[in-house]
């Protein structure tokens, strides 16, 4: 019997997942077809009956819109919201820009594949000079320029994400709150990998799909029971291929 249920979201497709470009800390729009998915994982929440009493996002508006348009069709505009950097998507370094099959032809889909997927070998650095250096972005004014990576694989997301995790996330779950978390496909990579224990070559399998809610269910101990995805298993399989096929060349 669960004791808790979090559920969390990535954000409907952006218009960088729709031009098949590396977004990372880019601060990409949804694209139309992310604003669909969004109202429709508004839909799939409500019709399984989901409510929250809190939330927690990125500081990237293809995130936080994803959730507004969860609140508005949950008729949760009130509940309070969290923004933290420690949500954002994993930074993707000089790729950064970059169309993923023009990555892959030009360095090969097993490169491609490295820099997606590894658990520890981050993408090139990106420049300071760089207009996808997010160190002059108002956003992140008030966050310490040294922890404001130029590139992450997964085990830095990890790192980062974490401490909000523990901090800031889970003290709300275990007083009882009813917890929804929009964030991106690296940066609840992360949270999965914490919270099934998989291993650093189990991780490298595991694509998350736009705009579909995830259920994890927990024990008093904050140990996962189940989860699953609030939509049929072809849905969500098509969802993922379309994920993990953005790395092949064309
Ligand atoms: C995607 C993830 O992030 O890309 O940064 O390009 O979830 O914010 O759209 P998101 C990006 P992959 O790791 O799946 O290539």
């Amino acid at each position: 019997m669960a004791t808790y249920k979090v559920v969390m979201v990535r954000h409907g497709e952006s218009a960088w997942n729709a031009e098949n470009r590396f977004c990372g800390w880019f601060d990409a729009d949804l694209a139309d077809c992310g604003v669909v998915e969004a109202k429709r994982a508004a839909q799939r929440l409500k019709e399984k009956g989901f409510t929250f009493d809190v939330a927690f996002t990125s500081v990237l508006k293809r995130a936080i819109k994803t959730l507004f348009y969860i609140q508005d069709g949950l008729d949760l505009h009130w509940i309070p919201v969290h923004k933290h950097w420690r949500l954002n998507e994993r930074m993707y370094g000089a790729l950064q820009g970059l169309n993923k099959s023009e990555t892959a032809a030009k360095h090969g889909e097993d490169q491609v594949k490295i820099w997606r997927r590894s658990y520890d070998v981050p993408p090139p650095p990106v420049d300071k000079t760089s207009p996808y250096w997010p160190g002059k972005d108002c956003k992140y004014k008030y966050v310490d320029t040294n922890l404001i990576p130029r590139t992450e694989c997964l085990k830095d997301t990890v790192a980062r994400a974490l401490p909000y995790w523990h901090d800031i996330i889970v003290p709300e779950i275990k007083k009882g709150q009813k917890v929804i978390i929009a964030a991106h496909g690296n940066s609840l990579r992360a949270l999965v990998k914490y919270l099934d224990n998989m291993t650093d070559e189990q991780i490298m399998a595991l694509n998350i799909p736009t705009g579909i809610p995830l259920v994890y269910e927990l024990n008093a101990d904050l140990q996962p029971i189940t989860h699953y995805y609030l939509a049929s298993d072809e849905e969500v399989k098509a969802a993922i291929d379309k994920v993990a096929n953005q790395g092949k060349a064309k």
